[in-house]
């Protein structure tokens, strides 16, 4: 690859899917393996009801925790996404070339748009137009590969489509990026409803492992997965969903894969012991450095101020060359 772009929005605590869907490769491969940029992309957390200080909150802990999981700001650029003005300019162009109905299939939408009327709550526009601004995200640095968890790859899909759209009409001003899945965990799925995906913002917290739980709530919470009554251990993630789950997890913990893991146990009670002892071990370096670094903000207020600067100076001659191309007329 020749540029690895990738976020997370602060839109709760960060969790262990975030972790083994992105944070973790970023850390271990990503940064290592090209120029790479990874932001807290904060604009997209006002797509849904949110309590201004707490995104403020949320934003800087995610900072921190991108830094606590081992980026490296010497080696890559961390930055908030809100601080880099090319975001927000090159959505609207892309806006130009999407369209109302391609925006409306996407998958996450309908989920949160549903959720957010169940709540009673309105459906914010940008909630509509959420993966317009995460193409920008990518589009605006040439990214070549966007390492992502599963839930996000339709999106990346469409950022592939807009950029070749708009290379056909206006000329080729970006990179076309493709996803890039992790090969185990891909899809973290709650502890407490293995049907459905681990996320932060999801309201009931007791099958979601966060990333500063203390780690007698880590063990209590893999000890209590919800996983099923069949005798033994199998990997079948159709037909066992919550007992695959765990595998995936220790698989990603341990190296292993997780068809041989599960030929290995006997019994689920020790699936479940050895897979929250291998999750406590896991996160507890990430917790203690992030102690650490949150005891200096100025440490952290230093690295997203560098950050920006540096993602300013890549993104913005490629903004600039979209708006000439698609027709605007230079400021003199
Ligand atoms: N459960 C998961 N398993 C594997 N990867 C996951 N990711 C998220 N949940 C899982 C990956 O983490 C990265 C950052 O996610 P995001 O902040 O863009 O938010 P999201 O994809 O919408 O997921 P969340 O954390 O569940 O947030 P909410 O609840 O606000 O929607 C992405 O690479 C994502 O794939």
């Amino acid at each position: 690859p020749s540029r690895i772009f990738s976020g997370i929005k602060p839109t709760g605590h960060l969790t262990l899917g975030n972790y083994l869907g992105a944070l973790r490769r970023w850390a271990r491969e990503d940064q290592y393996a090209a120029e790479s940029l990874f932001c807290v992309v904060d604009l997209h957390a006002l797509t849904v009801e949110h309590d201004p200080a707490r995104v403020r909150r949320l934003s800087r802990q995610a900072a921190g925790l991108l830094l606590a999981a081992g980026l490296d700001p010497e080696v890559c650029t961390v930055f908030v996404q809100s601080h880099v003005d090319e975001h927000a300019r090159l959505s609207y162009l892309l806006e130009c070339v999407a369209s109302d109905g391609e925006m409306r299939r996407m998958i996450q939408y309908k989920e949160k748009s549903a959720r957010a009327q169940r709540g009673g709550q309105g459906v914010r526009l940008s909630l509509l137009t959420y993966p317009v601004l995460m193409a920008a995200d990518i589009l605006a640095y040439r990214a070549t590969e966007v390492p992502v968890g599963e839930d996000q790859a339709q999106h990346v899909e469409l950022t592939r489509d807009l950029a070749v759209r708009f290379n056909q009409r206006y000329g080729h001003v970006f990179a076309v990026p493709k996803a890039t899945l992790p090969a185990v965990a891909a899809r973290v799925m709650d502890l407490q409803d293995p049907a459905t995906k681990m996320g932060k913002s999801h309201d009931a917290t007791a099958g979601i492992v966060y990333l500063l739980d203390e780690p007698e709530a880590v063990a209590r919470k893999v000890r209590r997965a919800v996983t099923d009554s069949e005798p033994g251990v199998s990997y079948d993630r159709e037909a066992r969903p919550g007992v695959a789950n765990l595998l995936e997890i220790l698989a990603t913990c341990t190296g292993k894969e997780p068809e041989v893991l599960a030929a290995s146990y006997e019994g689920i009670g020790a699936l479940k012991a050895d897979t929250a002892e291998a999750v406590v071990e896991l996160l507890r370096p990430v917790r203690e450095r992030h102690a650490e670094i949150s005891a200096d903000p100025s440490y952290v207020d230093g690295v997203l101020r560098a950050g920006a600067a540096r993602a300013r100076e890549l993104a913005r001659p490629t903004v600039d060359a979209a708006y000439a191309a698609i027709g605007l007329l230079p400021p003199a």
